[in-house]
Formats: structure tokens, sequence, C-alpha cells
């Protein structure tokens, strides 16, 4: 299974955070070979790292690739940032962690482990991140991941708060 991490703060061309990631979701199943199995909650969640930006909308969404025998995570890869151009993720004037349009993250391809320039899987920082792991328990409540930790324990070592659909860390 494929997990990936949908995550917007500013409105961009499909509208305000809600609408982009809604459009994010189909159009990742529309053209990446993916089928979209589970999608999470949509949680409101604190900024992390950059605290002085508008709060962010966030969801995780799990994928099955159409022809398991020959995606790749590369090819996932280049499906998530072709939807974030569309979509009107502009990396010319962004800050690292700062506000964006749409940020689509590829957290777990199976149980891949790899790190290149491009790419470094299971994603660096998901387990830091409540954003991430509280939605991704949503759809997975048994996930262990690729080093063995279970998804259950990674979150219970994070301080944060979830009320009503809203993060706090
Ligand atoms: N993404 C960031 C930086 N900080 N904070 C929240 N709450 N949600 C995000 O998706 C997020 C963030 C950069 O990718
Ligand atoms: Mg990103
Ligand atoms: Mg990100």
């Amino acid at each position: 299974m494929i997990y990936v991490a949908l995550g917007a703060n500013i409105a961009g061309p499909a509208g305000p955070p809600e609408a982009t990631i809604a459009a994010a979701l189909k159009r990742i199943a529309q053209r990446g070979g993916l089928t979209l199995e589970r999608a999470s909650r949509m949680y409101r969640t604190e900024p992390q790292h950059v605290r002085a930006q508008p709060w962010f909308l966030n969801q995780v969404a799990a994928f099955r690739p159409v022809d398991n025998a020959t995606t790749t995570p590369e090819d996932v890869l280049n499906v998530l940032q072709a939807v974030e151009m569309e979509l009107g993720r502009d990396r010319s004037w962004e800050i690292r962690f700062g506000p964006r349009a749409l940020d689509l993250d590829l957290l777990l391809f199976d149980q891949v482990r790899m790190q290149t320039p491009r790419l470094t899987l299971p994603h660096p920082r998901m387990r830091d991140r409540a954003f991430v792991l509280v939605p991704l328990l949503d759809i997975a409540p048994e996930l262990v991941l690729p080093d063995g930790t279970r998804l259950s324990e990674a979150l219970a070592g994070l301080q944060y708060r979830v009320h009503n659909d809203v993060i706090r860390q």
C-alpha cells in the first residue's frame, strides 16, 4: 500500500485548502495508475516548524497501484509533483516549511526503505508529526513501519492534543 500525506494552508487555483485537497485526491487517482483505497478525515492542524502561518488542513490517503509489478516510488513521486504544480504549488517563492497551496508527501511505499537525493522512504519527518500520524491511524490502525515500530507506538511517543478533528502539537 502507498500512503500519501496531503496538506494545504493557502488558497490555490482550485479554491481554498479544502477544495484543493479534494481535487488533489481525484487527480492522483485519475492520472497515476493508482486506485484510492481509503482517505482519513480532514484535520485542522497547528503549523509545525514555521509557527507563524495559517493553520493547515491535513489528510492522509492510501492508494494501491493498478499495476503492482511495475509502479515504482519514483513513479508515484512524479505524479504527486505534477499534481502539486497543477493545483498551484509554486516552488519559486516558497520558504521551507512555510505556506503552500498544496503539499503532497509520499509517506510509505509498502515496506520500502530508500534514500536518494529525490526521495527518502519512509518520509523522514513523518514520525515527529501528529498531523501525519493521527490521520494515518484513522485508515491504518494496525500499520507497522518498515523498522518494525507499530504506528500506535510511534504516536504514543509524541506530545499532541486532538479534539474535534483539530490537532495541536
Ligand atoms: N507542512 C509543512 C510545515 N508545517 N504543519 C502542519 N500542521 N501541517 C503541514 O502539512 C505542514 C506543517 C511543510 O511541509
Ligand atoms: Mg512536500
Ligand atoms: Mg511536507
